[in-house]
């Protein structure tokens, strides 16, 4: 029984929590509660148990032990753990995309039943990019090499990613000169967890400036290849319009959710989904059809490709389930509570494994191998099927609340939609922004955490971001947050958003807050200021664009990773919970004031999400005035402060001091 009563934005998720003290289940809010108070020392990231001398945690009041038993102090401690972090966000991701290339591969190869090449134009884009030669050659074979090529940037020793050459050049020399530049994916993970190992990396600085480096392997490796890949395999992105919600599940028909993060398999079950043998088996069970919808990233993937409706977001996974009308939740990787396959005791649900790399005590373990997907595919869909009839109508609740958006929102769409098809271009949205009639971008991404009311920090930075001229792009749980909320609609602009952004939304016809797809599309974030960059006028590299990142509600390593990425690659980023470093002072001097010194961007911690929107909007503004930009062109709520006002956090021009490098306590260098 709920004994706490927890708290959503989304009115779906409130009736639903409403009804939690009717069930006897327990959800993450409950378990939450019962982990209070939580580890200090975990908070801080002061406790190590790299070897097993220890565990060892040093007191953060002075008192007790300034050291572990090898004599690790906090700043050693602190640094160690959050490489480690930063190594396993950036696995999962770049996991993902080896996932995708080999799907590719069998493609390429014709030894799949469910895969071929669906994004001709970015193959070509990309074979032009990488140097691959397409006279005379089938988009199979072009595929193939592609692959090859990609896969090779997993396992490159000593030579950096290739896509580190589409970063601006100020950005390529802030990487070399904080030693920083990502080699290959799986080599700066393997390295990075090398360095955390008891007796290897004991430098705070250099330990964080390792994850940095395998951050970035992660951004401009691992996830901008899932992406590029999976619009290869899939097909690119165009908008759409879709629904979102949990009232998107249908009480008459067979609801399947898909949860988790790869597509390579949700993208084989919407083709299973419409099988008419299979469709006319879910009519003879009494269903009317098959209703396919996500929860997580998966959601967002088949959401940007399919238009294919989403359920919720994380902290909905469980709420899914007990609306009593999901005959499959189908997972894979990354996201997934464990606490699910509880809910079958008590719910019809059939919890559906599907990874080899993640399996579920209780759960219906069905392997997914991509040679096979459309069979495995359609075995799930009968698991689905057979399912229906087991529903128990005494525990059916769902809310009958879904909302509007349009989604499909890529580097290359942004760049088709404002030129128009014969004339891409950026250059509508850098003359907004040059003129003042956009103040900004922000991205705003990330999870949800029962830390915080569910989805509310997401909607108030959104909000307040919007109303003073700054156009949000949104990735992951964020998106699908704001989506539920009703902002990712064209008319949104008219009700939430300054009247900068309503003309130039008006004029293109795009919603005020752009949906831009899973958290491994974050790249696409990337990818779009590197446009901006080329289109000029707005800045010469990333640390000098208006633009600014937040993840108000974060909870997972990969949005460590994700973060630090794009601090390194000059974005200034601000997360709704500190990270784990606060318990030495020196690390957290590190990342939230020195890393401005070599990557021209630092990270802020604020968890009300309207000082964190001003904190945001403060820096785009500094940019602003640096750049000699006017102020926004009409009046606005949080109006520009003046110089003097602003907190300097861009104050020494980004990879010009590095003598820095030697600021480390006690660090004294001595090279050739
Ligand atoms: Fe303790 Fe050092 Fe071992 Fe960590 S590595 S557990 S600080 S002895
Ligand atoms: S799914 S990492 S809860 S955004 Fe990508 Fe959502 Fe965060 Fe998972």
């Amino acid at each position: 029984m709920t004994q706490w009563k927890p708290q959503s934005a989304d009115p779906a998720a409130q009736q639903m929590i409403d009804m939690l003290p009717q069930v006897d289940v327990r959800t993450a809010w409950d378990r939450f509660h019962s982990q209070q108070p939580q580890c200090g020392f975990g908070k801080l990231g002061i406790c190590c148990r790299n070897c097993f001398m220890g565990p060892c945690r040093i007191d953060p009041f002075g008192g007790g032990p300034q050291e572990g038993i090898c004599g690790a102090t906090a700043d050693v401690i602190v640094a160690r753990n959050l490489l480690k972090d930063v190594c396993a966000g950036t696995a999962a991701h770049s996991d993902h995309g080896r996932e995708v290339i080999k799907a590719l591969h069998l493609a390429a190869e014709g030894r799949s039943d469910a895969y071929k090449v669906r994004g001709r134009g970015k193959l070509h884009k990309l074979a032009e990019e990488y140097g691959i030669a397409r006279d005379g050659r089938s988009d199979e074979e072009v595929a193939k090499e592609l692959a090859e090529l990609l896969l090779g940037e997993f396992s490159k020793q000593d030579n950096i990613l290739a896509n580190v050459a589409r970063a601006p050049e100020q950005q390529q020399k802030n990487w070399k000169a904080a030693e920083a530049t990502p080699r290959g994916v799986d080599r700066e993970v393997t390295t990075g967890m090398h360095m955390t190992h008891v007796g290897v990396d004991n430098e705070p600085e250099h330990l964080i400036l390792a994850a940095a480096r395998v951050a970035l392997a992660d951004g401009w490796g691992g996830s901008m290849i899932a992406t590029d890949v999976s619009d290869v395999l899939f097909g690119e992105p165009q908008p759409l319009r879709s629904r979102v919600n949990l009232g998107v599940l249908k009480k008459d028909e067979v609801n399947i959710l898909v949860h988790g993060h790869e597509p390579t398999l949700s993208e084989v079950i919407v083709a299973a989904a419409q099988d008419p043998e299979l469709l006319a088996e879910a009519k003879a069970k009494g269903a009317k059809g098959i209703n396919l919808a996500g929860i997580c990233c998966t959601a967002n993937e088949i959401l940007m490709r399919h238009g294919l409706p989403i359920a919720g977001n994380f902290l909905q996974q469980e709420l899914a389930v007990l609306t009593g009308v999901v005959d499959v939740m189908l997972v894979d990787v990354q996201c997934v509570f464990p606490a699910l396959t509880e809910y079958q005791k008590c719910f019809h649900t059939k919890v559906i494994s599907t990874s080899p790399k993640a399996k579920f005590p209780n759960a219906t373990h069905v392997e997914f191998h991509e040679e096979r997907a459309m069979e495995t595919a359609r075995r799930i869909v009968r698991i689905a099927i057979d399912n229906f009839g087991n529903r128990n109508p005494g525990l059916i609740r769902l809310p009958e609340i879904q909302e509007k958006l349009v989604a499909g929102f890529t580097t290359e769409v942004i760049h088709r939609i404002l030129g128009g098809r014969y004339r891409p271009s950026y250059r509508p949205l850098n003359d907004g922004i040059q003129a003042g009639r956009l103040r900004g971008v922000a991205g705003v991404v990330g999870c949800n955490n029962p830390r915080f009311p569910h989805d509310e920090a997401h909607l108030a930075m959104v909000k307040e971001l919007i109303r003073n001229e700054v156009l949000v792009v949104q990735t992951g749980c964020s998106a699908i947050a704001c989506g539920k909320a009703g902002l990712m609609s064209p008319e949104a602009a008219f009700k939430f958003a300054g009247k900068g952004i309503q003309e130039i939304c008006e004029a293109v016809g795009i919603p005020p807050v752009l949906h831009v797809g899973s958290c491994v599309d974050n790249t696409r974030i990337l990818t779009a200021c590197a446009e901006m960059v080329k289109e000029g006028g707005i800045g010469d590299s990333f640390d000098k664009l208006p633009v600014a990142g937040a993840a108000p509600e974060w909870m997972s390593e990969k949005a460590i990773s994700i973060g630090m990425y794009f601090v390194a690659s000059g974005i200034s980023v601000v997360i709704g919970q500190p990270l784990p470093v606060e318990g030495s002072p020196f690390v957290t001097d590190l990342l939230t004031k020195q890393f401005d010194k070599y990557f021209g961007a630092v990270w802020h911690f604020e968890s009300d999400p309207i000082k964190a929107a001003h904190w945001m909007i403060d820096i785009i503004d500094r940019r602003r005035a640096d750049l000699g930009l006017p102020p926004p062109m009409y009046p606005v709520p949080y109006a520009p402060k003046t110089a003097a006002e602003v907190p300097q956090v861009h104050a020494t021009a980004a990879g010009e001091a590095m003598a820095a490098v030697g600021s480390c306590p006690g660090r004294e260098r001595i090279e050739d």
